[in-house]
């Protein structure tokens, strides 16, 4: 589907392999010239890792080491966050929080093992509005030490792409988007790791990840008799029925289940938007036994919470007035200051009280740690890291801290996040 022009390959690092055991590997963020469209189609200079986009998948085994060595050949400073894996604060990838903002020439070695298995990727975290939009990103897929039986494993990457009407990436962001529902694009996809054709009564995993930096996508799944196993990327206690998978940007849903037909993906959330999918050729004798839930990651179970706070989301178009400088705001606050928005010490476990008051729905992301979201009768409900708000919903979510550090919570909408809607907790 995409094509590296000759004169982007004579100049970029040898790419990774996309699907290999990987323990060591280099990521050289650069600029490439990457065809959109085709052999045939315009290029466009994106910013990518390796010379590849969509981005080169990592795959690990649970517990293995990660040594992956970020080279900065943009001209402009990045870094790197790990999104979804439990990571020592000092490899979190954070500007201005936990990292110094890698310059031109740099290189950074991040090292740390994966406790958990599951979907997770990686992407920019300095100015990752533009960055992730042009490119800087990849799947991080840590298998399950005793992996399901299946025939196939594939990754879909979600893609938002904004493009002009001649096929080539347009950088242009409208500044009214960072208060409404961000950078929308125009050309959604939905990039497959292995594009092969399936056979009727094959059983698949299908690992979705919405990298687009601001688009919630609902997907219609057709074609496989599912069901959703894990969301970002913590298995579900019990696999469960779904109709729709809805993922905010940063959020995760694995499906495993028997193919019945052609695979088709839509987007389904405000008109139909089809975004690929999967051809038949073939035919096997389905399994007998259902699909089964994935074995339990080591998750952190909650304590009695020490403390219980608010956390208001503000601004956007046609907010109330509020006490940040920026388009929004935490709590009268926006971005990033000296002071977290709360402290706890390692171990102790916090309820956070969600309350969107915007017009804008908004896909609240934790680093260093998942949480559980509490339903509105108290009973705990998923494991995630990544939270979807609606307007004018609230939620609860309770963390049991085990990380030391400064740890980022921001709407993973990045036009939002770059407009002031971001905040820290320290634990200490
Ligand atoms: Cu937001």
């Amino acid at each position: 589907m995409f094509s590296v022009s000759a004169a982007a390959l004579a100049t970029m690092a040898p790419a990774t392999g996309a699907i290999a055991a990987i323990k060591a590997i280099t990521l050289q963020a650069q600029p490439t010239d990457i065809q959109l469209s085709g052999a045939d189609g315009p290029t466009s200079q994106m910013m990518v890792y390796n010379g590849v986009f969509p981005g080169t998948e990592i795959r690990l085994q649970q517990g293995d080491r990660l040594n992956a060595r970020l080279e900065n050949a943009l001209e402009e400073g990045t870094l790197i966050h790990w999104h979804g894996i439990r990571v020592p604060n000092a490899m979190d990838g954070v500007s201005m929080l936990t990292q110094e903002v890698l310059s031109p020439r740099q290189s950074y070695d991040y090292r740390f093992s994966v406790p958990d298995a599951g979907t997770y990727w990686y992407h920019a975290h300095y100015l990752s509005y533009d960055q992730v939009a042009r490119g800087l990103f990849g799947p991080l897929i840590v298998t399950e030490a005793r992996p399901p039986d299946l025939d196939r494993d594939i990754t879909v990457q979600l893609l938002d792409l904004k493009v002009d009407p001649n096929g080539r990436f347009d950088p242009e962001t409208d500044t009214s988007a960072f208060t409404t529902l961000g950078r929308i694009g125009n050309d959604q996809r939905a990039h497959l790791s292995d594009p092969r054709p399936v056979r009727i009564g094959d059983r698949i995993r299908l690992r979705l990840i919405n990298t687009a930096t601001d688009r919630i996508v609902a997907v219609q799944i057709k074609g496989l008799l599912g069901r959703l196993v894990a969301l970002d990327g913590m298995p579900l206690a019990a696999p469960r029925e779904y109709e729709i998978v809805t993922l905010g940007p940063g959020q995760r849903a694995d499906v495993i289940g028997d193919v019945t037909g052609a695979i088709t993906l839509d987007d389904v959330r405000d008109d139909v938007h089809a975004l690929g999918g999967l051809p038949i050729s073939g035919e096997r004798t389905r399994r007998q036994v259902a699909v089964a839930s994935l074995p339990p990651n080591p998750a952190a179970s909650l304590g009695r919470p020490t403390q219980n706070v608010e956390l208001v989301m503000q601004g956007g178009a046609g907010g109330d007035v509020h006490g940040g400088f920026a388009g929004w705001a935490f709590n009268d606050v926006s971005g990033l200051s000296g002071q977290p928005f709360t402290r706890i010490r390692r171990n102790e476990t916090l309820t956070i009280h969600l309350v969107n008051t915007t017009a804008w729905p908004h896909a609240i992301h934790l680093h260093g740690q998942h949480f559980y979201e509490i339903g509105p009768d108290g009973v705990v409900g998923d494991y995630r890291d990544t939270t979807l708000l609606e307007p004018g919903q609230a939620r609860n979510i309770a963390c049991r801290f085990t990380n030391r550090g400064r740890w980022l919570l921001h709407c993973h909408m990045l036009s939002h996040q770059a407009d002031g809607m971001a905040t820290w907790i320290d634990v200490t």
